[in-house]
C-alpha cells in the first residue's frame, strides 16, 4: 500500500467522545475567558477530528498526517510566537491548555505540535537571524514544512553532550556527519533542527532542509507506543549544509536545552490531558457497570482508586497552573519545569494502570481509551528527558550538588 492509500484507508468511527471536564477546585476560575476559548475549540476539534480515527491509527500504525492542517488552524503549531511570523502570539498558559487538550486525544498528536513548536519554530525564533525567521516560520506555523528535531544519538541519548555528530568548515558550507535516532517525525520532515559540534567541540544548531544530499531519514519500526506518531533516523554523509543555516545566536547545551525546557513545559501540561481521560472513562465505566448487583462505584475499594485519582488530578492541575503563571512572568526556572513534567508523566501513567483495572477486561481493548494512553505514557516517561534524569535536576537544584558527573 502506497503511503496515501495507507492515510485514505484510515477509518472514522461514529462511537461518541463522552469525555466530561473535571475541575474540581474550580481551577477555570482562574483563567481568562480567552485562555477557556482557545483550550474549548482545541477540545472540540479533537473530538471531531482526532477522537473518531485514533484507535484505527493506533492500531494499525498510522501517523494521520491529514491532521497538520486542522493543527495549524488551530494555532497549534508555535502558538506563543509573535503573530507577525503565523502564530498566534498567546501566552504560555494558552500554549499549556492547547496540550493538554491534544494530548487527552492522543500523546502523539501532541507530540506532533510539541516538535513543530518548541523544538523546531522556537529555536528558529530565538536563536536564528531574520531571514531564517522569514523563510521557516511562517512555513512551519501553516504546516506547509514539517520539522524535525534532532539531538538524541544512538550511543548518546540522556547525555547529549558526549554527541559525535559534527560540523566541518568547508568554505561557503559546513559538512555534517553523525546519526541521530528516535527523532518524531524525521521519515516525513522537509526540515530539521539538528544539534552537532564544530571544529572548536561547541554544539551548534544547524537547519538542515531535508532534501540535501547526503541526509536521509529511515522509519524506526516496532514501536508498541506512540503508534500514531512517526519516528526515525537521521543520518548525515557528508552533506553540504550553506553557513547561513547555522542558528547564530547559541553556542553550547544550553540551545537545545532552553528548547526542551518548551516542550517539557508542553508535556507537563499534556500528560494531565491523558490522565483526565483515564480518570473520565473510568468513573463512568465504574456508574455504568454492575457486580454483584451494584455499580462498581459504589464498591470502596473503586472508591479509593477513583479519589485518589482526582485528587492526584487536582493536585497536578494546580501545579501546572502555577507553572503556567511562572512561564508568563518568565520566573519558570528550568528545574521547576522538570518537576511539573516529571510529576504529571508519572501521575498520569499511574491513573492510567489504575483505570484500567476499573475497566476490567474490557480496558485491555480499543473499545476505551486507557491502554492507548498508558502504552503512549511510557514513551512520555522517557522522551524529554527520563524520570529519573528529571529526578536527578531536582536533586541537583536542591542540594546544590551535581550527581551527573
Ligand atoms: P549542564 O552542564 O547541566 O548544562 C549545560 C548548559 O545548559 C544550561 N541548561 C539549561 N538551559 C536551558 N534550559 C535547561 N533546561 C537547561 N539545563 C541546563 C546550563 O545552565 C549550562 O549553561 P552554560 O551557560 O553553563 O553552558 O549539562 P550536562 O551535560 O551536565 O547535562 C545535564 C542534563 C543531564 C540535565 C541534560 O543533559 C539533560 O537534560 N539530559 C536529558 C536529555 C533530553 O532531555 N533529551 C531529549 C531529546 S529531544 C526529545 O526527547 C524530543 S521528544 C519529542 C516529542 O514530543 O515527540
Ligand atoms: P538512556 O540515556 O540510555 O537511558 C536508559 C536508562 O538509564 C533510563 O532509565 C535513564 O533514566 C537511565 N540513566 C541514564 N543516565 C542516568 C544517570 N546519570 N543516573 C541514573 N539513571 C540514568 N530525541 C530527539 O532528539 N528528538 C526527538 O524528536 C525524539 N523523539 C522521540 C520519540 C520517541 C518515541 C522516543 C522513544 C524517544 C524520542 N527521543 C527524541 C529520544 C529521547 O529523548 C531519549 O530516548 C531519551 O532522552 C533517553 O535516552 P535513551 O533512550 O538513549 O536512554
Amino acid at each position: 500500500m502506497t503511503n496515501e492509500e495507507l492515510q485514505a484507508s484510515i477509518k472514522r468511527v461514529a462511537k461518541q467522545d463522552r469525555f466530561q471536564h473535571h475541575d474540581y477546585f474550580n481551577i477555570d476560575e482562574l483563567l481568562t475567558s480567552e485562555q477557556k476559548m482557545a483550550r474549548d475549540a482545541v477540545r472540540d476539534w479533537v473530538r471531531q477530528e482526532v477522537s473518531p480515527i485514533i484507535e484505527d491509527c493506533y492500531d494499525r500504525a498510522i501517523y494521520p498526517r491529514h491532521l497538520v492542517k486542522g493543527l495549524a488552524e488551530l494555532g497549534a503549531f508555535g502558538p506563543s510566537l509573535p503573530q507577525k511570523y503565523g502564530c498566534a502570539g498567546t501566552d504560555e498558559t494558552t500554549y499549556g491548555l492547547m496540550m493538554q487538550e491534544l494530548e487527552r486525544g492522543d500523546s502523539g498528536v501532541r507530540s506532533a505540535a510539541s516538535v513543530q513548536g518548541s523544538l523546531v519554530m522556537y529555536p528558529i525564533y530565538k536563536f536564528g537571524t531574520e531571514e531564517q525567521r522569514m523563510k521557516y516560520l511562517p512555513k512551519l506555523a501553516s504546516g506547509e514544512f514539517i520539522g524535525c528535531f534532532g539531538l538524541t544519538e544512538p550511543d548518546h541519548g540522556s547525555d547529549p553532550s558526549s554527541m559525535i555528530t559534527n560540523i566541518k568548515d568547508d568554505g561557503d558550507c559546513y559538512i555534517l556527519n553523525g546519526a541521530k535516532m528516535w527523532i518524531t517525525n524525521s521519515p516525513i520532515a522537509d526540515v530539521a533542527v539538528v544539534w552537532a559540534k564544530d571544529e572548536a567541540g561547541d554544539i551548534r544548531g544547524i537547519i538542515v532542509d531535508m532534501d540535501t544530499k547526503g541526509v536521509t531519514a529511515p522509519e524506526i519500526h516496532g514501536k508498541l507506543s506512540l503508534r500514531a506518531s512517526i519516528t526515525g533516523e537521521l543520518v548525515f554523509e557528508d552533506a553540504r549544509i550553506p553557513k547561513s543555516q547555522l542558528l547564530p545566536n547559541v553556542k553550547g547545551l544550553k540551545g537545545p536545552l532552553s528548547c526542551l525546557s518548551k516542550a517539557r513545559y508542553g508535556i507537563a501540561w499534556g500528560a494531565l490531558g491523558a490522565a483526565m481521560d483515564c480518570y473520565d472513562s473510568a468513573l463512568r465505566y465504574s456508574l455504568e457497570r454492575q457486580q454483584f448487583g451494584k455499580p462498581l462505584a459504589g464498591f470502596q475499594l473503586t472508591q479509593k482508586k477513583l479519589a485518589e485519582m482526582i485528587t492526584e488530578i487536582t493536585k497536578a492541575q494546580l501545579l501546572t497552573w502555577r507553572l503556567g503563571t511562572l512561564m508568563d512572568s518568565g520566573k519558570a526556572t528550568p528545574a521547576q519545569v522538570s518537576m511539573g513534567k516529571r510529576n504529571n508523566v508519572i501521575t498520569a501513567l499511574t491513573i492510567a494502570r489504575e483505570a484500567r483495572q476499573i475497566h476490567g477486561g474490557m480496558g485491555i481493548t480499543n473499545e476505551y481509551p486507557i491502554m492507548r494512553h498508558m502504552m503512549n505514557l511510557e514513551t512520555v516517561l522517557t522522551y524529554e528527558g527520563t524520570h529519573d534524569i528529571h529526578l536527578l535536576i531536582t536533586g541537583m537544584d536542591v542540594t546544590g550538588i551535581n550527581a551527573f558527573k
